[in-house]
């Protein structure tokens, strides 16, 4: 029996489920990017608030992508588990705040008429790094972009999260209607700020008044999203199933941690995610800063050096001592002398509960997933704290054994030959890029530094960038990672 809205009421007594009349939600947000991230996050928190204050804030989930998600939460009216898992154990809760599940590629029609739609009043995305269609390294809209190209082309069938937020916008602006807050709920710079640059250029681009009115009316607060939401797999299908007595095709597993960080800026109202945990505010960017450089920097580093030294989780990787120490090593010595700290914010608890989170045995959080877009990943990460430390005359040895280690696995043989599964926008550049220079450590930082999108002009014009990250690329090859990252001090 599949889990569904008639079947709440035979739910096990623990098992937490929708606490307000689903009936009554109707659709306030339109999120692009329905993973499970989002479902873990975002949805949560609107879930939470429509108990303690009932809204029309339905959630219509897009795919950008593949039909998966709808195919497995329809059949189940769009409610789906959350399992939230530590070494203390399991507690499940059935999430109803998704009322719509779209595929965008199927009917793109249907997603820009539900976006057009005068109760919808935010459009939130998690539509990863790559989803934005920008370089990395400037954060500005990569206009040679296929998607993009396609977008301008065809505006009436877009492909990509700019083309659909922008033509939905136009239309709302042709029919006189307010336009929605585009919420970006994702791991980049400034994300509102990013997400404001590459619309308000696609929409230039499309009609320099146009440009100008998105620059007069559309709101585009930045937030800063944590949860460690790790990719579900079959074993985790088979133990939610027990737990509800229901199977769920889709559950997401995540962790206790939870946080948001949004800056109060909605031009047409929003859930009150404040009566739930989320930290409303006027600046995000010292949180997104103290988030991007110390959980993810150091993801990053976990997921190559981890994964090149034979881990597969993340908390396999921290469960060796001579990782741990690195962790420990990057985020004092180099990351925390980088940071703002924000108002109120501890930052040896924060460092301390990471250490925990990424320790957590109950998520099995692989490597290759963190591994996955590290160009895209690594301006935000760690460039920009190398670039900070550099321009005060600090040493990066451990941010540049971090770089080292993506160039190391981006060359797609690991240590004993295998072949690696690389997923990058850019693969077939890194594997060019590796095919020409071989195991030359030398020949490879050339090659990686030159491109221009991860690395900007900058980088590679400075040696004292250039030549800790050769030598730790040497290193690498030379003894491999676990060895490397032992002799660290
Ligand atoms: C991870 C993030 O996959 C990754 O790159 O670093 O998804 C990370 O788990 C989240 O940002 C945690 O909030």
């Amino acid at each position: 029996m599949r889990l569904h809205p008639d079947r709440l009421g035979s739910l096990p007594a623990d098992v937490a489920r929708p606490r307000y009349d689903r009936a009554s939600l109707g659709t306030g947000i339109v999120h692009l990017g329905i993973g499970a991230f989002h479902r873990a996050h975002q949805a949560v928190y609107t879930e939470d608030a429509m108990a303690a204050q009932p809204g029309a804030w339905g959630i219509s989930g897009v795919s950008l992508r593949s039909p998966d998600t709808r195919d497995a939460l329809e059949p189940q009216g769009g409610l789906y588990t959350v399992a939230v898992r530590d070494a203390a154990g399991e507690r499940l809760r059935v999430v109803g705040s998704v009322t719509e599940l779209l595929v965008a590629p199927e009917d793109p029609e249907a997603v820009l008429v539900r976006l057009s739609r005068p109760e919808v009043r935010i459009a939130s995305l998690t539509v990863t790094e790559k989803g934005y269609c920008h370089d990395p390294a400037t954060g500005a809209l990569d206009e040679d972009h296929p998607g993009i190209r396609h977008d301008l082309a065809e505006p009436h069938r877009p492909q990509t999260a700019p083309g659909f937020l922008i033509e939905a916008l136009d239309r709302r602006r042709r029919e006189g209607l307010a336009p929605f807050t585009v919420l970006s709920c994702d791991n980049l710079p400034n994300n509102g700020e990013t997400a404001a640059r590459i619309l308000r250029r696609f929409a230039e681009l499309r009609d320099p008044a146009f440009g100008r009115w998105f620059e007069d009316n559309v709101a585009c607060p930045s937030s800063m999203v944590d949860r460690i939401v790790p990719a579900t797999i079959d074993e985790d299908r088979a133990s939610v199933a027990r737990g509800l007595g229901l199977e769920d095709a889709w559950p997401v597993m995540t962790e206790p941690f939870t946080q948001w960080v949004i800056e109060d800026r909605f031009s047409a109202g929003r859930p009150a995610w404040e009566e739930v945990g989320a930290e409303l505010v006027k600046d995000v960017r010292p949180y997104e800063h103290m988030k991007l450089r110390l959980l993810n920097g150091s993801h990053s580093c976990i997921a190559y050096l981890g994964y090149l030294g034979g881990h597969a989780t993340v908390s396999d990787t921290m469960a060796d001592p001579a990782y741990a120490r690195l962790i420990r090593g990057l985020m004092d010595q180099e990351v925390t002398p980088t940071l703002h700290v924000p108002p109120g914010a501890d930052l040896g608890r924060y460092k301390a509960a990471l250490i925990e989170r990424f320790r957590n045995p109950a998520l099995k959080h692989r490597t290759w997933q963190i591994a996955m877009d590290g160009t895209q990943k690594l301006p935000q990460r760690l460039l920009g704290t190398i670039r900070e430390r550099l321009a005060a005359n600090q040493p990066i040895d451990r941010l540049a054994l971090g770089v080292a280690a993506w160039m190391r696995y981006v060359t797609g043989r690991d240590e004993r030959g295998e072949a690696i599964d690389v997923r990058d926008p850019m693969a077939p550049r890194l594997a060019a890029i590796a095919a020409e220079a071989g195991t030359d450590p030398a020949a490879l930082v050339r090659g990686y530094l030159a491109l221009r999108e991860v690395f900007g002009d900058d980088l590679p014009r400075s040696p004292a960038f250039a030549e800790p990250v050769t030598a730790a690329l040497g290193r690498l090859f030379a003894q491999g990672a676990r060895r490397t990252v032992e002799a660290m001090p």
